[in-house]
Parts: structure tokens; C-alpha cells; sequence
């Protein structure tokens, strides 16, 4: 049986996994918007892996016989200047979720439920494989000496993004 305080925190990630998603796809959204086609495929792959994350901790839940609630997920940012600021809004935005991974870690730990621990284990890896991926494309935007503004290196941005997502 789970402890109350680590089944509300999972209950917690549930609908934090849909407001990423949902972020993704406005993100998605905006780059079709704006005729970025690659980086709009790279985020609308990248939501709906967020959804298949919520299914995993829904999952999770139901086989600990712990009754999930949907609450309202909070509407994602829709302005954007340019993609670079999609690109720096979408790393603090993992970064964030990497802090509540690690915090179910911690509390899952604290509490010796070894069975969440474990179960955790595998968002972080997650978390670590999305921030190698957000620090490759940082590199990639220095290299181009992308910063958003329209011309080749964005150009380049938007193919590497779209390369990103055929190859994962
Ligand atoms: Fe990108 O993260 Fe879900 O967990």
C-alpha cells in the first residue's frame, strides 16, 4: 500500500506529465504558426511522450489500488519571440520536472517505499536522456550562432530539430 503523501505526490506528477504534453504541443503549435515545420514535428513527437509518461505513473496508481483524480491542467504559454526562446523555454521546462522527479525519489526513499523508488528509477533516466538531448541542441544553436533571428541558422535549427525527432 502506498503512504498517503507519496500517492499524492504520483497523483500530482499525473497532472503535471499533461500540462508537459500540453505545453509540447502549444509549442508544437506555435512553430507550425510560424512555418517550422521540423522543430513543430520535434515538439508534437516530444508531447506525446509525455502522454505515454502520465499513462505510466496512471498505471502505476491503479495497480497500487490508488484512485486517480484529473484536476484542471493550467493553460501552457502561447507567445513566443522567436524559436530560440521555444527552445530555452522547453529546457527550463524539463529541468523543472526533473526536480519533481527527484523530489518522488527522495520521499519514495525517506519513506522506504523501495517499490516507488524503483519505479521512479526509470523517470530518471528519462529526465537525464532529456536534458543531454536539451544541452545537444543548446550546443548545436551556439555552434550556428542561433539566436532566434530569421535567416540560415534557423534554417539549419529547424533540420536539425526534424533530424532529432526521425532519429529517436
Ligand atoms: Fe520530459 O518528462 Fe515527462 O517525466
Amino acid at each position: 500500500m502506498l503512504k498517503p503523501e507519496i500517492a499524492k505526490l504520483l497523483g500530482e506528477q499525473v497532472n503535471a506529465e499533461f500540462y508537459a504534453s500540453n505545453v509540447y504541443l502549444q509549442l508544437s503549435a506555435w512553430c507550425e504558426s510560424q512555418g517550422l515545420e521540423g522543430a513543430a514535428l520535434f515538439f508534437r513527437g516530444h508531447s506525446l511522450e509525455e502522454r505515454t509518461h502520465m499513462d505510466k505513473i496512471f498505471d502505476y496508481l491503479c495497480e497500487c489500488g490508488i484512485p486517480v483524480t484529473i484536476g484542471a491542467i493550467a493553460a501552457p504559454p502561447t507567445q513566443f519571440a522567436n524559436l530560440m526562446e521555444v527552445i530555452n523555454a522547453a529546457y527550463q521546462h524539463e529541468l523543472k520536472v526533473s526536480a519533481m522527479i527527484k523530489n518522488i525519489a527522495n520521499q519514495a526513499f525517506q519513506a522506504q517505499d523501495y517499490t516507488t523508488f524503483n519505479f521512479i528509477e526509470w523517470f530518471i533516466a528519462e529526465q537525464h536522456e532529456e536534458e543531454v538531448l536539451f544541452g545537444k541542441i543548446l550546443s548545436k544553436a551556439k555552434m550556428l550562432g542561433f539566436d532566434g533571428s530569421p535567416g540560415q541558422a534557423l534554417h539549419h535549427m529547424d533540420n536539425f530539430l526534424r533530424a532529432v525527432e526521425q532519429h529517436a
